[in-house]
């Protein structure tokens, strides 16, 4: 067997430390911050959108940009993503249209995709099913020896799943090309880190399935960049699944849905805010001379105008018909289907 240190509890960091990252180029330190800001725009226009009643429940992301952008950059295209929902846009990096995540937030079928075309797997809103399929399809990448790997994003609350402790076992024990990828922002809904685990640290539990771990400062997109493209090689050379444990804090509410003002210590998100990963990393690039302002503005604009056609895109789908309700649900759908679809169009009078 193996033998596995325990994972290391030193937050790994770039930004803090004034480092660079070896093989990380100007056009790839200002990719990251266009990506960074395509993120953060998305998050806050998707607030708005949802205070003028335009998507449904909506999952804000302000604060975890760096840890979503850091590690999507770490893949190739042949990689596979599969995103929780606090990663509902994190295709808009592989090339999925924001419309198409904007529909889902809508709850319309035209915000589902087919997850070959981008290697981007269906939001997932149950905690932690998606590990077992995310280890599922690293291990068959495996068997085809196509060289490509998966990674799974999930929440500190996930930890306690048995969905996760499935997925992880078993890409540990089947050598799958996996990262397991935590984003701990130290809440699950209003159940703080403290009542989730009596673990000293999230990464510990890498250990016990005899797979490394790593902990990284989850605001600062260098860090996290570069721990999981360290996971990423091993997984590529054949040395199976790494967990990342990405630190950050949940500055905004849980979703739109939420009132943390109920449990949670307003001093210190106000703490929190004045450390957020895209200011950390706009500040860094500007000490590099790296950022100029026109710059700046530019990416900003262009993600505004993104959204604003996203926006009007998703709203310009035509309505569902009720027969969506049962269509790709069964091969052969059972004979009640049709009176059950009458009777919904009769009530609906659609
Ligand atoms: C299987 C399952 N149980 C419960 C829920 C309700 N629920 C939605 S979000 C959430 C908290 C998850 O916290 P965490 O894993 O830390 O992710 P975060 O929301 O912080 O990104 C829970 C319990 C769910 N979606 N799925
Ligand atoms: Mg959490």
């Amino acid at each position: 067997m193996a033998q596995v240190l325990p994972g290391e509890h030193e937050l790994r960091r770039v930004i803090d430390e004034d480092r660079e990252v070896e093989g990380l180029g100007e056009a790839d330190l200002l990719e990251l911050y266009r990506s960074l800001i395509l993120l953060r725009t998305y998050d806050e226009r998707s607030l708005v959108y949802h205070r003028q009643g335009r998507i449904g429940t909506y999952a804000i992301f302000w604060n975890h940009e760096a840890a979503q952008v850091g590690s999507a950059h770490a893949l190739e295209d042949d990689d596979w993503i599969f995103p929780s929902y606090r990663e509902s846009a994190i295709g808009l990096l592989r090339g999925l249209p924001p419309a198409t995540v904007l529909s889902w937030w809508r709850g319309h079928p035209a915000g589902w995709w087919n997850p070959a075309d981008y290697n981007v797997a269906s939001i997932c809103v149950p905690i932690a099913t998606h590990v077992p399929h995310a280890a599922g399809l690293a291990w068959g990448k495996k068997l085809k020896g196509d060289g490509a790997v998966a990674i799974a994003y999930f929440g500190d609350g996930a930890t306690s799943e048995g969905a996760f402790h499935e997925g992880a076992n078993f890409a540990a024990v089947m050598g799958a090309p996996l990262v397991l990828f935590c984003t701990n922002n130290q809440w699950a809904i209003s159940t703080p880190l403290e009542a989730q685990t009596k673990a000293e640290a999230l990464v510990d539990k890498a250990a016990g399935y005899g797979m490394p771990g790593i902990r990284v400062d989850g605001g600062d997109v260098l860090a996290v960049y570069e721990a999981t493209r360290e996971a990423v090689a091993r997984a590529r050379d054949g040395e199976g699944p790494t967990f990342i444990e990405a630190v950050t804090y949940r500055v905004a509410p849980h979703a739109t849905a939420d009132d943390p003002r109920a449990y949670i210590d307003l001093a210190r998100v106000e703490e929190e805010k004045q450390r957020e990963c895209v200011g950390r990393y706009d500040a860094y690039l500007r000490r590099l001379g790296v950022l100029t302002d026109e710059l700046a503005h530019e990416f900003k604009e262009d993600a505004l105008a993104t959204m604003r056609a996203a926006i009007a895109a998703a709203e310009a789908e035509p309505p569902a018909g009720p027969e969506e309700l049962f269509e790709h649900v069964y091969v052969d759908p059972p004979t009640s289907f049709g009176s059950d679809l009458a009777e919904l169009r009769r009530i609906l009078d659609a």
